[in-house]
Parts: C-alpha cells; structure tokens; sequence
C-alpha cells in the first residue's frame, strides 16, 4: 500500500513538473526573446554605415582609398567627371595621414580639396567636382611615400 501511495505520489510529483515544465521554457524562451530583441539595436547601429554608404549616392561617383603601413591602397584612381565623393580611411593605427588632392600631375598644382591631418583609425570624405583631368594626391605627411594620380573623365 505504502508502494501505491509512492508511485501516486511520484505521478502527482510528474504532473506538476510536466506542467510547470512548459512555464519554465516559456520563460527561458521570453529571456531569448528578449536577448533577440537586445541584438536588433546593435543590428540598427550599424545601419548608420548603410547610411554612409547611402549618402556617396547622392552625390552620384563615390570612391574609397585607404591608407595601410604607410601606403595608400590605391595610386590610380578613375573616377567619371563631376561630382565625387572620395573617402578617405587612415586604417593606420597611431599614425597621421591626410588625403590632399592637386590638379594636373603634381603636388605644385592648385588645391582641389584635402582632409584634415588626423591619426587613425580615422575616416574623412571629401566631396569634390573634377572636371575631365588628372589630379595628383599625396599624403602631406609623407609626400614620398603615399602619392597617385585620379584620373577623370
Ligand atoms: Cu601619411
């Protein structure tokens, strides 16, 4: 009998587990929804690059050149005539560049546009309007070592 009392208790025991149980999971799914629902804003934070990206569009020809180990990633750059936009990315840690563009083939030709002197990791975008030509740019800092040629036409 005292077996009996055991195994009535052991199912009255199961049955209150099995219906708790769904609760629990419910819950602990309520915490993964909420952590999901954590992870969209960090997901919406970086759609402010989306929007970076965007905004080169309105301004309809848009070019990135990076500088890396003191050098920039690209020394020739064609971009068509008129509006552009050229970002610049210092992806040099600790270290001072700028983007300076000049027209015709050398740094003595008049200024078309340059970024700020800035240590990177540092992102700057210059919005020129060149005409068919080419433009020459160099890093001011290191004029010998970080220089090339926009084409545009
Ligand atoms: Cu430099």
């Amino acid at each position: 009998m005292t077996g009996f009392r055991a195994l009535i208790m052991l199912i009255a025991i199961a049955a209150l587990f099995l219906t708790f149980l769904p609760m629990l999971a419910i819950t602990g799914l309520g915490d993964l929804n909420a952590s999901n629902g954590y992870v969209p804003s960090p997901t919406a934070a970086p759609s402010g690059s989306p929007t970076a990206a965007a905004s080169p569009a309105q301004g309809g020809n848009a070019v990135t050149i990076s500088a890396h180990s003191i050098a920039f990633d690209k020394t020739s750059v064609t971009v068509p005539a008129g509006p552009v936009s050229i970002t610049f990315d210092n992806a040099d840690k600790g270290t001072m560049h700028n983007l300076h563009v000049f027209d015709g083939n050398s740094n003595s030709g008049k200024t078309e546009g340059k970024t700020s002197l800035k240590i990177g990791p540092n992102t700057q975008t210059l919005h020129l309007n060149l005409q068919k030509g080419t433009y020459y740019f160099q890093c001011d800092v290191h004029p010998d070592r970080m220089k090339g040629t926009i084409t545009a036409k």
